[in-house]
């Protein structure tokens, strides 16, 4: 057996010098551990002489105990320098200027399309997608615009080569992913379309490539009272003004019977406008009864179920509620405009606010 004195000495030295958690935890288990020095020290007591034993075993438990109170006051002295010093080095500059305001921002169309899809949210839609590149059927003839039909002629857009001679186009309203929702599902539906839509146009307010939310209604008693509580209530929550002037006029869509643009009242200063006061009206989507040969083309039997629609530019939206002048300025990816017009990109819309920045 070792002798209990130099051995203490040793290991009380060892302690003392040890300069990490880590290497305290290896004299621990070099000594207490399962198969410690200490440890066999403790299993051969078993071979002693009985009054030896008491002797040796009284010494081997205070050694025990004073190499424990050891290891654990290191521990303690150890852990503190190691706080000391992190104190020491990671120092916080109060006077500092506060974490720099994030270098991106929320394009105006995108935070159109989320102030719209919170206001329809509210009011029960959800969102559907559809494909950007359409065939003839879904963009045109199922939506009652035959191959011969006038409206085809504002409908020109971008064609690409499909199967079997056949071409795909552009597509140039979110009308196809109605049509596609109608054929798949059953009624009752409530929907917003918000996307990407082409024409073969370019002017000061016509871009190749512009936005478009579509919105579609059926059930089976829903009627043009609805549509107007439902365009009223949209106009009201998206411009932020409580008692807004909402006009109702007769117009024509090939999918829709009866139709009606919706304006809104305004006042006209030069060329710029104040949304909800005055004489003046501001067009701001069109809707309409959907017609019944659009159901019956997606299988829906129009005997049974009606509904609305409606469909939304969001560029001009976007002009007017944030003053934004020039429709060509949203797709020139000038970061000094983003800067201007972009939103915080923490800031997510809700029902209003959209202005309240
Ligand atoms: C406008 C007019 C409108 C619709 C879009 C629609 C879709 C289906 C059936 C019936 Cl599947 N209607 N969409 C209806 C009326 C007007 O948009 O001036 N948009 C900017």
């Amino acid at each position: 057996m070792d002798n209990p004195d130099q051995l203490r000495d040793d290991i009380l030295k060892d302690v003392d010098a040890a300069e990490s958690v880590d290497a305290l935890e290896e004299i621990r288990v070099a000594v207490l551990g399962k198969k410690g020095r200490i440890t066999d020290m403790m299993k051969g007591l078993g071979q002693m002489a009985p009054d030896e034993r008491k002797a040796a075993g009284q010494a081997l438990n205070a050694l025990k105990d004073e190499i424990a109170d050891a290891l654990e006051s290191k521990k303690t002295t150890l852990a503190d320098a190691d706080l000391d010093r992190r104190l020491m080095t990671e120092k916080i500059d109060v006077t500092l200027p506060p974490a720099p305001e994030p270098q991106g921002s929320i394009h105006p169309i995108s935070q159109t399309i989320d102030e719209i899809t919170a206001i329809f949210g509210e009011m029960g839609f959800t969102v559907a997608e559809g494909p950007d590149i359409e065939d003839d059927w879904h963009n045109f003839t199922a939506l009652n615009i035959p191959a011969d039909h006038p409206a085809r002629q504002e409908h020109d857009t971008f064609y690409l080569p499909g199967e079997h001679g056949e071409r795909k186009v552009l597509r140039t309203h979110t009308s196809p992913v109605q049509i596609r929702t109608m054929t798949a599902e059953k009624p009752p539906i409530r929907i917003i379309i918000p996307g990407r839509t082409y024409r073969s146009d370019y002017d000061a307010t016509h871009s190749p490539m512009f936005h478009q939310v579509e919105g579609l209604v059926i059930d089976k008693t829903s009627h043009m009272g609805h549509l107007k509580g439902c365009l009223i209530e949209f106009c009201s929550a998206f411009f932020e003004v409580d008692d807004l002037p909402v006009r109702f006029r007769p117009s024509y869509f090939p999918f829709t019977e009866p139709s009606a643009e919706v304006d809104i009242g305004c006042t006209r200063d030069g060329g710029e406008f104040r949304i909800g006061h005055g004489d003046d009206w501001l067009e701001i989507l069109g809707s309409g009864m959907v017609n019944p040969n659009v159901l019956a083309n997606c299988g829906i039997d129009p005997t049974e179920y009606q509904g609305f629609a409606f469909g939304i530019g969001i560029e001009r939206l976007a002009m007017l509620k944030y003053g934004i002048p020039d429709l060509r300025t949203f797709y020139d990816s000038d970061l000094r405009w983003l800067r201007h017009y972009g939103f915080r990109s923490l800031e997510v819309p809700g029902m209003v606010g959209g202005l309240v920045r």
